[in-house]
């Protein structure tokens, strides 16, 4: 009986030792895995940009600035969120008024555990960098500077509605980030007018997130994204930790791992107004590492030079960070 049970058990743990080696490859994976994320259709993101462009350009007081608050509105509802207009009055550099709405769609908003994913929705009302100088007082386009970060969070929304993500998530889409003054690079304070406005008086009081993700400038053929200074100040994990996953993933072609000086985008303001750790995923000419490429405000802000692979990189990344960070294993 002893014997029997000996010759047993030396059996079953050769079988265990036989498992254990076979499955070796998973034990060692330093990142645990989260089981069912969902896929980022990037078809479904460039058509998002597309209807965008569609409406013409969309920078304030413009039909096409009307019709997109709108249409951000009645989207996000589509997909389920709780959605909030935030009506604000601000003074542009020249000091003329401009209107805006900060529009936000909610998921989960009774969870305490929440993400902030974030974009800006108008355009630029000036080409101030096109070579053409007859044409620097018109205004662009903007698929990748303003369409392209919408596209990929309503992307993202669509896909919450049909999975959980595990977490509370709220996208808001800033208005009147790009009326910055053309004449004066200094003026940094003339940027980024509807991230200030949430930031020191957020859709929901005293509202607070884990960390926050901006993108902006994410839909380029050529893009790509270094790790800023903004972000590395005030979030240095969540963007090591992004940048990780991307590279993961498979997308290291898109996310460089140097570093590139501070910018002044809609994120400054949440980390600073709000307080909520929040990076800023943003395209800089790998050339400068300064600059945002030869297409940055100017009429060659088109579709033409969007790619669906692009949205892909970006998308993914954002989606497989928000299941991560559910599943423990961010
Ligand atoms: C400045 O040029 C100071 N900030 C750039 C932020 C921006 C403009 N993002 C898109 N357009
Ligand atoms: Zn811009």
């Amino acid at each position: 009986m002893k014997a029997h049970f000996l010759r047993f058990s030396l059996f079953g743990f050769v079988v265990l030792l036989l498992a254990a080696c076979s499955s070796e490859p998973e034990a060692v994976s330093t990142t645990p895995t989260v089981d069912n994320i969902p896929s980022f259709n990037r078809d479904s993101a460039y058509n998002y940009i597309q209807q965008q462009v569609d409406m013409g350009p969309r920078d304030p007081g413009s039909e096409g600035h009307k019709q997109v608050t709108e249409w951000l509105v009645t989207t996000l509802a589509g997909h389920g969120a709780e959605v909030m207009k935030q009506p604000f009055t601000t003074r542009l550099y020249d000091n003329s008024v401009a209107y805006g709405n900060n529009v936000i769609g909610s998921y989960y908003p009774d969870r305490k555990h929440r993400i902030l994913l974030c974009a800006h929705f108008d355009t630029r009302r000036v080409a101030d960098y096109d070579p053409n100088e007859s044409r620097q007082n018109e205004p662009i386009l903007g698929a990748d500077d303003g369409g392209s970060g919408v596209g990929v969070l309503m992307e993202i929304a669509r896909i919450i509605n049909q999975e959980d993500p595990g977490v509370g998530v709220d996208i808001v889409f800033f208005d009147i980030e790009d009326q910055g003054n053309p004449g004066d690079d200094h003026d940094v304070s003339s940027w980024c007018l509807g991230s200030q406005h949430w930031g020191s008086s957020p859709h929901v009081p005293g509202y607070k997130a884990r960390f926050g993700i901006l993108l902006d400038m994410v839909g380029h053929k050529n893009a790509r994204f270094m790790k800023e200074g903004v972000s590395m100040q005030y979030a240095p994990y969540i963007t090591n930790r992004v940048w990780e996953i991307a590279t993961q993933q498979g997308y290291g072609r898109y996310f460089d791992p140097g570093q590139t000086g501070p910018l002044t985008d809609d994120h400054y303001y949440v980390n600073t107004l709000a307080g909520i750790p929040t990076i800023d995923i943003i395209h800089v000419d790998p050339n400068t590492g300064k600059t945002f490429g030869p297409h940055w405000h100017t009429h060659d802000d088109n579709m033409d030079i969007i790619s669906k692979s692009t949205l892909k990189a970006v998308g993914q990344t954002v989606l497989t960070t928000l299941w991560y960070e559910s599943g423990g294993a961010f």
